[in-house]
């Protein structure tokens, strides 16, 4: 395959233009292209640069303010509440991150309470963002109706993405972030780009029969991961993070977008632990206790999660970002033609 090699910086300008040229504010497009240029050096194609066309077709819908300043609610307790406004989730992250970090040092725990936004990014940027900063870190948002529970077979909840950090002196953070379905929906997405078939037991189609047909999927439902137990991880976080925020759960956010193919609106919920505050007053630390159980996966030969990322990263970080042809001719149209070039 012909390919392109761009720095991480330039790709990271190059999107941000885009969003900009589209009339995105600009501390919104620097965010929203932080995140997805983060998502492309780390090889993790199904939130990548696919995204900005995904990003820009809600836009063209009407459907995200591309405006809105995340506004935080006042408040000093261990909750952290910040609206997006229906503006994207990026710059309202960004914005409550130093109270969120400020809050969890001193009271040893911090919850942030996102509202009002229109979520497209992968999970793992915010809790490795905060294991950094010494602090172990649960991510968990709704999406739109798009799993059927374990035993049903039409779409109800959503692919439901779960991210947990924890920090590691002097070495990255320990960092795992997957969705609750089989896959990310966007992978199904690509699948589907690419002309591939799924894998079995990733879906079924709209008579709830077994497929491998990416379209069939993506019109009938996905499946969780581990049957009853995927299931129950992406109710849970449809209870804490959608009714319990006072926010749309995923069949609402699928409501709202008239189906899944605009990126869906809902809340998030981040909670930020300080291990030591927890482990006070016990003679044990535990960053060195989690260093002992790290090492031992890593003694068995086994991989930890994150570590191939990580492996992308640092071959991003010394040899460039490699686009593929098409990829950046998209982003040449999408620069040149702003939202003419998003496809409804
Ligand atoms: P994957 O199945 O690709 O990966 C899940 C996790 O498992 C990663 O942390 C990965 O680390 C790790 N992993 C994979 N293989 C191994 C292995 N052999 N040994 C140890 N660890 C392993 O992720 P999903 O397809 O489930 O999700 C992809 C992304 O989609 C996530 O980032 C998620 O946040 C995002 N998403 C976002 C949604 C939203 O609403 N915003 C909705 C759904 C998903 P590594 O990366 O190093 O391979
Ligand atoms: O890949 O499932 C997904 C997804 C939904 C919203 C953003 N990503």
């Amino acid at each position: 395959m012909t390919t392109i090699t761009m720095t991480i910086d330039e790709l990271e300008s190059r999107v941000g233009r885009i969003f900009s040229n589209c009339g995105v504010r600009a501390e919104t497009a620097a965010a929203v292209a932080g995140v997805i240029t983060a998502g492309e050096r780390d090889h993790c194609k199904s939130h990548g640069i696919y995204r900005v066309e995904g990003c820009l077709r809600v836009l063209k819908a009407g459907k995200v303010a591309p405006d809105a300043i995340p506004e935080m609610r006042p408040g000093e307790g261990p909750i952290v509440r910040v609206s997006a406004g229906g503006g994207y989730a990026s710059p309202a992250y960004e914005m409550a991150r130093p109270t969120l970090i400020e809050r969890a040092r001193r009271q040893g725990f911090a919850a942030l309470v996102i509202n009002d936004c229109v979520h497209f990014s992968a999970l793992w940027y915010e809790v490795e963002d905060l294991a950094n900063e010494g602090l172990a870190a649960l991510s968990m948002c709704p999406s739109h109706a798009a799993m059927a529970p374990s035993g049903g077979r039409a779409p109800l909840l959503g692919t439901n993405p779960f991210a947990f950090g924890w920090p590691r002196p002097g070495k990255e953070p320990y960092v795992f972030d997957f969705a609750t379905t089989q896959v990310a929906r966007g992978d199904i997405e690509l699948h589907e780009r690419e002309g591939k078939a799924l894998p079995e037991g990733w879906a079924v189609d709209p008579a709830g029969q077994p497929t491998t047909d990416p379209s069939a999927a993506l019109s009938g439902a996905m499946l969780p991961f581990g049957q009853h137990k995927g299931s129950a991880i992406a109710t849970m976080i449809e209870l804490l993070a959608g009714a319990m925020l006072g926010d749309f759960m995923s069949q609402e956010a699928r409501d709202f977008m008239d189906g899944t193919r605009l990126l869906p609106r809902h809340g998030a919920l981040i909670l930020a632990f300080d291990p030591n505050a927890f482990s006070q007053g016990r003679d044990r630390d535990p960053l060195a206790e989690g260093e002992k159980l790290l090492q031992g996966i890593a003694d068995q030969g086994a991989r930890l999660p994150s570590q191939r990322r990580y492996a992308a990263r640092r071959m991003a970080q010394a040899e460039g970002i490699r686009l593929s042809m098409e990829e950046v001719a998209l982003l040449d149209r999408l620069e040149a033609e702003g939202l003419k070039a998003v496809g409804d």
